[in-house]
């Protein structure tokens, strides 16, 4: 029996951590894990690194000015500060901002993944602590999925349930013959998933797949999107243009009378309408694949025989996360669920659609499903909420109308802004535009482990541990296991937990012992862990008494009896077992989304003429398309600072693919530093040439800490290479109102400059108290 006693959890797996002394000493993968992520090797230079906040920090000018200095926000010294007169500020700061605004002022959207552990999660601790404190202008939906998540109600069901529902890969392996992925099935995604990661499977079920004999068809610009399958089909397709492919996919089935048509008559509304326009009969233009290979840059061709062999094959349809973090990212969605009711597969064992196999480890998983132990939440007395990815608008336009969903809404008036467990310098578009947004509220708190941007932009910044530090319960939903989370070293420096900080300005608010109930962390565990006893034997999992787990340390519940199949119910008996839809049944037209009126989403899936000629205006300017894509070394930018990350920088910066003929038309080399910038910034990258990737696209993950050159300077150069300075802040639509990421077009040239220096994970500069200053 192995150790089980010094097991940390994080999003991306589960190791065993030996440490000496306060030190980590080793980091192995657990026995269980069939492919374990290298990421977890950053933990033992990582968690105790240079770039850790080791006390409270307030900047200078806010200490000696207050709410009027924030002008200097990003640019100042810090001061470091006890305990004692940090959260005395921040609990002043929150009570006259109470007295003055309403709570409405408070934003506690607060968006991240933070670590993984129910009880120390970072946004639930806030949240809880804002709401005991009369509650706080909230986001709704996620960077990763708005689009899909906003238009998927309207025509199929809630996203987030649909996502447990997948068809499990062992059913795929017994009946699927033809494996579509729109986005790829990049290993490199699955090596996370919210809250941990136990078993890592895609590699396993792929090789079982490809052993069976599955097809595979990649689409997308990137070739190594489907690396662990040598044999895949690459199309690669121009980005952003994928809802123009499958509507022609959809329009070869009509015409060449493909279609289920018993399947559209029992489980589909709206078909007639959306076969005039495929048709042309609405607007004039049939779409036919000639027309859409002019927008994709696919041959029509081959566009025609995918559409034969889809109807031919049991064929499955898996659209990644990322085609909708894209302008119209509601239209790739809204398409591929017509395709596939055309195809009548939905609810079949081996065909149908999905959305995110691949995008983390959770899709397909034949693990039982349980979502684990959870911090109470209690109710927001604050109605006020915003979609997440319109931060920067919420900000800079207090009072501002928007349209949403359906809805006409107005941004609050935001006063105070409080982040734990996020980094919006990390995940937000157009960072030039966020520094400029972020210096409009009076106060900026942020609870971090590390100084990264977003701590370098606050005005007071409390230092937090790391789930090593502190005791908790790593469950992730779908992951199938349950891990006592002990604490490995002592908090490094002064760091407490997010807990502890809460517990101490509730208190001096007037409602600590709401706020903690009188419990330690310790009993909060327990808690926590017998009220989900109930909730666990709902999905027929019995856990056992909390002292027996804990000294257990890992439970692995037994998988469900039958592997599951997405919407099978629905499929054998839509009346018995109808969608969440108007209709109960699968919208191909939606009455409902046709009444909101928008230009951009009229009541069925279609091609925006008028977006791609916005994109194509861009284009003779920014020739390139920059696609930021999720990191392979790291989540997003937690442990950029670790090695795994930055061993594969080229000169210390973040690597940019690209192809060769791009390349060389601009005389750049393979390994050598680049300038990418457009109208929005400037960044700095390493040109990884190669030629998996299409012309005319590059490449580039997300995740370097923003590192501006002369933080002073507005616009400055971002000498690391985060492609948030180049992105556009615009919603998907005023359907979504999600983060439209992937559409971004850049311009690129060699830099012939002296290189500077990273010097974003160094600690900041700091200064004596403001006293001494004079
Ligand atoms: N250009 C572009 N931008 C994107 C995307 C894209 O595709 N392209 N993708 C988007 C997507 S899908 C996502 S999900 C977002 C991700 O954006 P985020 O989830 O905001 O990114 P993370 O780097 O995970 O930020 C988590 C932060 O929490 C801190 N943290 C960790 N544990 C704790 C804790 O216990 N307490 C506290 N107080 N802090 C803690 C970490 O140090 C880190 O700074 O990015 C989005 N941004
Ligand atoms: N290692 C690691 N894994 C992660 C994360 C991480 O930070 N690190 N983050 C997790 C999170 S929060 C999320 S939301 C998921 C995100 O999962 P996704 O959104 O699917 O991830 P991406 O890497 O952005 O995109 C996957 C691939 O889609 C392709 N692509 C981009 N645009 C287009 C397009 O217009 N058309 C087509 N056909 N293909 C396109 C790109 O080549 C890219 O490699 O990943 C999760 N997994
Ligand atoms: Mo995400």
């Amino acid at each position: 029996m192995k150790d089980e006693h010094h097991l940390a959890v994080m999003h991306w797996g589960t190791y065993r951590v030996a440490t000496d002394n306060g030190t980590i000493t080793s980091v192995s993968p657990v026995e269980w894990d069939k492919n374990p992520s290298r990421i977890g090797q950053s933990l033992a230079d990582g968690v105790t690194s240079e770039a850790r906040v080791k006390r409270p920090s307030v900047r200078l000018g806010y200490l000696q000015h207050g709410p009027a200095s924030r002008e200097g926000r990003g640019k100042e010294p810090f001061v470091e500060v006890s305990w004692e007169v940090a959260l005395d500020l921040v609990a002043r700061e929150m009570r006259s901002v109470k007295a003055r605004c309403g709570n409405e002022a408070i934003f506690g959207g607060s968006y991240g993944w933070a670590s993984a552990g129910r009880f120390h999660h970072a946004q639930s601790q806030l949240h809880r602590f804002l709401k005991g404190f009369g509650g706080y202008t909230a986001s709704t939906n996620t960077y990763s999925s708005a689009a899909g998540e906003r238009v998927l109600p309207h025509i199929l069901g809630p996203l987030s349930p649909l996502h447990r529902q997948h068809t499990h890969w062992s059913e795929l392996e017994r009946e699927c013959q033809l494996f579509v992925a729109i986005g790829g099935l990049p290993l490199r995604n699955a090596q996370v998933n919210g809250g941990a990661a136990n078993d890592h499977m895609l590699k396993h079920w792929l090789d079982r797949l490809q052993q069976r004999g599955v097809r595979f068809i990649n689409i997308s610009p990137v070739k190594n999107d489907l690396s662990a399958v040598p044999d895949a089909r690459w199309l690669a397709i121009k980005p952003g243009t994928d809802t123009a492919l499958l509507l022609a996919l959809c329009q070869v089935l009509v015409s060449e009378d493909l279609v289920d048509h018993g399947f559209i008559a029992s489980h589909t509304v709206g078909f007639a309408p959306f076969r005039a326009y495929l048709l042309g009969e609405s607007d004039g233009v049939v779409k036919t694949p000639q027309w859409a290979a002019a927008i994709t840059g696919l041959d029509a061709g081959d566009i025609t025989a995918l559409a034969r062999t889809m109807a031919a094959s049991r064929t499955m349809i898996n659209i990644s996360w990322s085609i909708q973090r894209a302008r119209q990212g509601e239209q790739a969605y809204w398409a591929t669920v017509a395709l596939t009711a055309l195809l009548g597969q939905i609810g079949t064992p081996g065909g149908g659609l999905a959305f995110g196999y691949a995008c983390t480890n959770l899709a397909g998983a034949a693990r039982a499903v349980f979502s684990g132990p959870r911090l109470p939440a209690g109710k927001n007395q604050v109605n006020s909420v915003i979609p997440v990815a319109r931060l920067s608008d919420m900000l800079l336009n207090p009072g501002g109308e928007y349209a949403f969903d359906g809805q006409t809404l107005r941004y609050p008036d935001i006063r105070l802004v409080y982040w734990a467990g996020g980094n919006a310098f990390h995940h937000h578009q157009d960072l030039n535009r966020l520094v400029e947004a972020w210096r409009q509220p009076e106060t900026v708190v942020v609870n971090e482990q590390y100084w990264t941007a977003q701590a370098r932009h606050a005005d007071i910044i409390l230092p937090v541990t790391t789930s090593l530090e502190r005791e908790d319960i790593g469950s992730g939903g779908h992951d199938g296991f349950m891990i006592a989370m002990r604490q490995l070293i002592a908090p490094v420096a002064e760091a407490r937990d997010d807990y502890a900080i809460f517990c101490g300005l509730a208190e001096r608010l007037g409602f600590g012992e709401r706020f903690s109930e009188g419990r330690s962390p310790a009993a909060w565990l327990r808690k926590l862990y017998d009220d989900s006893r109930p909730r666990a034997q709902e999905e027929g999992i019995t856990l056992p008494p909390f002292d027996d787990f804990w000294q257990q340390g890992v439970l692995e519940y037994a998988p469900p009896a039958k592997p599951q199949v997405f919407l099978a119910e629905f499929r054998a008996d839509p009346q018995r077992y109808p969608l969440s839809t108007p209709s109960g049944k699968i919208e191909l037209f939606s009455d409902t989304v046709a009444a909101f009126g928008y230009r951009e989403c009229p009541g069925h899936a279609w091609w925006d003429d008028e977006e791609a000629q916005y994109q194509q205006q861009q284009a003779q300017q920014w020739p390139l398309h920059l696609l930021s894509s999720q990191p392979r070394t790291r989540l997003h930018s937690q442990f950029d600072h670790g090695s795994v990350s930055r061993a594969t920088k080229i000169q210390g910066r973040e690597p940019l693919w690209m192809h060769p003929d791009d390349a060389a038309a601009r005389g750049i080399t393979h390994g050598s530093v680049v300038r990418v910038f457009n109208q929005r910034g400037a960044i700095l990258a390493g040109a990884q040439v190669s030629d998996q990737i299409l012309r005319g696209v590059v490449q580039i993950s997300t995740g370097a800490w923003y590192d501006p050159l002369d933080p002073s300077q507005p616009g400055s150069l971002d000498k690391h290479g985060n492609p948030n300075v180049l992105t556009e802040d615009r919603g998907s639509s005023r359907l979504g109102q999600g983060c439209s990421a992937q559409s971004c077009r850049v311009e690129i040239e060699a830099w012939r400059e002296p290189l500077p220096p990273i010097t974003v994970f160094d600690q900041p500069a700091f200064t004596a108290s403001p006293q001494d200053v004079g």
